[in-house]
């Protein structure tokens, strides 16, 4: 049977190289990680070894649908529709799109796309639509705009060092991360570092998640406060002299407003501020110290709340206090997102290169609700949206306050057409339902988040007659829209080649010859040593937040002290909620198979202390809650967990909203509130209460 070579497109920073082979039919009949690849090492995860129930699922879209009846008219208040040719589709596409552009200029139009394909030209080609015709750009700030704001205030940059280096560490720091998750690969190679080497591995996180599960030590900390924990540990560094004053110097702008800055973060205060008690925070410090080996694997996790950014950037200043920058394994890895940014221009897939390019608005897909719904702040002061075409992304289902985001989509003024090889949550929603190939039926490249290596592959079947790949699509439209520019008659494959060669690099065949490119990365560039990536070549204690997207005013300096989560500053709801991924499921993409209502499916659960169920005089540890805030109230089971922050009750998973019967689905609680400092998705940041329902 051939083995034919692909990577996984799915949004998870392990991005691996896969071995695939097919029936005569073009069906999946095996999946396996490639053991070529230095980094996937034959390692997958089970949910894409099983990904041919997604590929090829019946469920799968394979006709163009049209909206009939009035909106909200189908079942479950969602649209009713009608299947039509592809043709028809694009023809409806197109004279929505130009009848807005009449009527209201292509500043109403807007785009949305996200992870649901990592695949650089089917993903970014999108944007063509806004530098033809100045139609609203979207920023991308779901789970990015967070950390990219930490490691641009203090590193300079979005990347790390080699996690391969994980085999030379003494010590594994895992904060905020579930990475046997949501990066089995990675950890699969610190638990062989382990094995090989009694590597120890320590998690930081506020339940104990199937990692820290695994770990030799885990620190249960409370909500937001990895700053405090960080500064309190910078605090016990100085006290006892234990920073690298050479390095500090030569790399770092640390002068003695930092020892002033620390001083408030005494060892009681700490305790007070992460519920760790004092012996825990001094242990943690000396064994952090002591072992300069240590890597630093820090996750999305601890980000994704109002003050996210403050406590990664306070985190990231540890290694430069103790100066274990300089060792091998020492340092910290979040994402390598900005290596690829050094090493591969992607202006043309953008269509940066276009004649005069238009630089419309660019509006937050996180306040996609308030957007809708005409909020004059998150419009920018600009046009309504009336026109709206979404690729890769299912916002209603992801995105937060989607009820309201809901009510946008059901508005009588608004064209929505959603491109998608499902019909999810949100193409249920839509006037038009476009069919979408999936990534074995189109040619692309994907960056590996937690590496460094770009893979690039060739689609391998045909996909549905009636489907098309988002390229072709974006494609059509600029010609149908009228544009003169070259690029909408490219191929997928003509506008990566380009792009390569705009970027110094070997063409798409050669490199998809020799199973991608691995970039080279000599141990200095890796640990900074000659210098870091900031305007100064410092690595910056003092952190400009007014760079980063603004409101320094809400921020000291450098240390978060003044910074909350959203859910303290709403004291009516004393529960802190928590939604993060779950294993057998990756975003919503597998939602629509495990839908939470087939036998034997997983279906949603909140994990909830003892002591947080006798509050209320529950004693049994399993049965049914309804947790609610001021914007939704969900139901789930409970199950009691002993080894989580008592204020704390964790969700895991994407579901489909119908798992949670005639209430709403876990993202409506989630704010629009601005996380610090330029916005982003704060799903782990939820003020909640909850009470006992009885079914
Ligand atoms: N509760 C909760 N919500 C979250 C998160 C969480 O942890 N908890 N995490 C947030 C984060 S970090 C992220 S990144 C977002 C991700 O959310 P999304 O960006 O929406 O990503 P997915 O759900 O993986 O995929 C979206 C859709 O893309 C479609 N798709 C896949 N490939 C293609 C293609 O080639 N073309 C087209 N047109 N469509 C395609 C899939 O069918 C899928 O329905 O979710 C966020 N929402
Ligand atoms: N199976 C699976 N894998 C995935 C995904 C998926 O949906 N399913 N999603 C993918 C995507 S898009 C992304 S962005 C990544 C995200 O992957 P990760 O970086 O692992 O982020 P999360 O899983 O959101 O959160 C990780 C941990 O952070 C913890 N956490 C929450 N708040 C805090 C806090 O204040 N402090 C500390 N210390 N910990 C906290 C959570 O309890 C959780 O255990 O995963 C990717 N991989
Ligand atoms: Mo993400």
């Amino acid at each position: 049977m051939e083995q034919h070579y692909t990577a996984c497109p799915l949004d998870c920073p392990a991005t691996c190289q896969l071995s695939v082979s097919l029936n005569q039919d073009g069906t999946i009949r095996n999946i396996s990680g490639d053991r070529d690849h230095p980094f996937t090492n034959g390692v997958i995860c089970k949910k894409v070894k099983n990904y041919k129930d997604v590929a090829d699922s019946p469920l799968r879209l394979t006709k163009p649908l049209k909206r009939v009846g009035a909106k909200g008219s189908g079942k479950d208040g969602a649209n009713q529709f009608e299947e039509i040719s592809l043709s028809e589709a694009l023809d409806i596409l197109t004279s929505n799109f130009q009848r807005i552009i009449d009527t209201h200029g292509a500043e109403a139009l807007w785009i949305l796309e996200y992870a649901g394909t990592m695949g650089w030209v089917q993903r970014r080609g999108i944007r063509r639509l806004c530098k033809a015709f100045g139609v609203s750009d979207m920023t991308a700030s779901y789970c990015v705009a967070m950390p990219i704001a930490a490691y641009l205030a203090g590193v300079g940059i979005g990347r790390g060092i080699d996690n391969l280096e994980c085999y030379d560490a003494k010590q594994i720091l895992i904060w905020g991360r579930n990475s046997y998750v949501t990066q089995l690969p990675l950890l699969s190679h610190f638990l062989a570092a382990r094995k090989k080497n009694g590597t120890k591995i320590i998690v930081i996180d506020v339940y104990e998640n199937q990692t820290a599960k695994l770990a030799d030590e885990f620190y249960c900390i409370k909500p937001g406060s990895d700053g405090a924990l960080a500064l309190g540990m910078m605090r016990i560094i100085l006290e006892n002299n234990w920073q690298d004053d050479d390095y500090l110097a030569r790399y770092t702008d640390f002068d003695a407003s930092i020892i002033e800055a620390v001083q408030e973060y005494t060892i009681e205060h700490t305790a007070e501020a992460t519920g760790l008690t004092q012996e825990q925070i001094l242990k943690l410090t000396q064994d952090y110290v002591n072992e300069p080996q240590t890597l630093l694997d820090l996750g999305f996790g601890f980000t994704r709340r109002r003050a996210g950014a403050m406590n990664m950037h306070a985190v990231t200043c540890l290694p430069a206090l103790t100066g274990h920058w300089k060792h091998k394994g020492g340092g910290a890895f979040w994402s390598n997102a900005g290596l690829y940014g050094e090493q591969f221009d992607d202006s043309i897939l953008r269509g940066e290169d276009f004649t005069n390019p238009y630089t419309p608005r660019s509006l937050d897909q996180s306040l996609m609700g308030k957007i809708l719904a005409g909020d004059k702040a998150a419009l920018q002061g600009g046009k309504p949206v009336y026109g709206l075409i979404t690729q890769s992304i299912n916002p209603l289902a992801v995105g937060a306050k989607t009820d309201l985001a809901i009510q946008g989509f059901l508005r009588e003024d608004l064209f929505t057409c959603v491109h998608e090889q499902f019909l999810t949550e949100t193409a249920r929603y839509a006037d038009l339902v476009i069919p979408a190939t999936n990534f074995l039926e189109h040619d692309d490249i994907y960056s590996v988040g937690g590496w460094r290596h770009m893979h690039v592959v060739k689609k391998l079947r045909e996909g549905p007659k009636e489907a098309i790949e988002n390229h072709e699509l974006i494609n059509h439209l600029g010609r149908s829209l009228g544009s003169q520019e070259p690029s909408f008659h490219r191929s997928a494959k003509e506008q990566l080649d380009l792009m390569l060669k705009a970027s110094g690099k070997p063409d798409f065949d050669t490199l998809h010859q020799q199973k991608g490119y691995t970039i080279p990365q000599s141990f200095e560039e890796g640990h900074f040593l000659n210098g870091f990536p900031s305007k100064d070549g410092l690595f910056h204690f003092k952190a400009d937040w007014s760079a980063q997207g603004g409101e320094a005013e809400d921020l000291i300096n450098y240390c978060p002290s003044t910074a909350k989560n959203h859910a303290d500053l709403r004291t009516e709801f004393p529960y802190y909620l928590i939604i993060p991924p779950k294993e057998d499921r990756l975003n919503s993409t597998f939602a629509v198979v495990k839908t939470g209502d087939g036998k034997g499916q997983s279906m949603p659960k909140a994990y909830i202390h003892p002591d947080t169920l006798a509050q209320k005089g529950v004693t049994s540890s399993s049965g049914h809650i309804e947790i609610f805030n001021d914007q939704a109230t969900t139901i789930v089971a409970f199950e009691a967990m002993e080894n989580m922050n008592p204020q704390t009750i964790v969700i895991e998973g994407i579901f489909d909203k119908k798992a949670f019967g005639n209430h709403s689905a876990p993202n409506a609680l989630v704010y629009d509130d601005k996380a610090l400092p330029a916005g982003g998705l704060c799903v782990h940041d939820i003020a909640v209460d909850w009470k006992l329902e009885h079914i």
